[in-house]
């Protein structure tokens, strides 16, 4: 598992060389705006229960299939299962947003997770689209303007919504 500046280091090492001054400009803005990034995990973190239960919400309006009698969330058990799965997903993507790097979120959550979801007969482009409405809802929370110190936040945005997309693409 890395974090921005393990990423960094462990890239120059491998090639033996200093860290070049684009990698400490990086860095640099990384450090920069810190808090931001923190503002963002904490806001997604304290609101993670809403994210999973209104994405799950929008999933199941949308492919009620899923939770008709035979469904991949039918009964009390899957639907738990389910919901359990989607927070799992948004827990390591915070992580990864946070350490401001995918390796995380990819060693310890999506690494086989396409192939858990063949070997369990669950549809993963449906997860993919659950995780697609999780990422509309945490973007919309840590980007509302509510109660925080303006500033342009666009970049670290899409980094977080990068994190939401990987994670789909790994399993659609
Ligand atoms: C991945 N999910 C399930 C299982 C595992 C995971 C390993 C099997 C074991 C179990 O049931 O607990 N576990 C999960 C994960 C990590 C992990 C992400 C990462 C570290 O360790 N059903 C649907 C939706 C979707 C869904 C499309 C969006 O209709 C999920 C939610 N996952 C789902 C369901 C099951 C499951 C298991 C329903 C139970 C399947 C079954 O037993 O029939």
């Amino acid at each position: 598992m890395l974090d921005a500046f393990a990423k960094v280091v462990s890239q120059a090492d491998a090639k033996g060389e200093f860290l070049s001054s684009a990698q400490l400009d990086a860095l640099s803005n990384l450090v920069r705006d810190g808090n931001k990034r923190l503002d963002v995990v904490n806001r997604i973190t304290s609101n993670a229960s809403t994210i999973v239960a209104s994405a799950a919400r929008a999933l199941f309006a949308e492919q009620p299939q899923l939770i008709a009698p035979g469904g991949n969330a039918y009964t009390n058990r899957r639907m738990a299962a389910c919901l359990r799965d989607m927070e799992i997903i948004l827990r390591y993507v915070t992580y990864a947003i946070l350490a401001g790097d995918s390796s995380v979120l990819d060693d310890r959550c999506l690494n086989g997770l396409r192939e858990t979801y063949q070997a369990l007969g669950t549809p993963g482009s449906s997860v993919a689209v659950g995780v697609g409405k999780m990422k509309d809802a945490a973007v919309a929370i840590a980007n509302d303007p509510q109660g925080i110190t303006q500033g342009d936040c666009s970049s670290l945005i899409s980094e977080v919504a990068s994190y939401f997309d990987r994670a789909a693409a790994a399993v659609a």
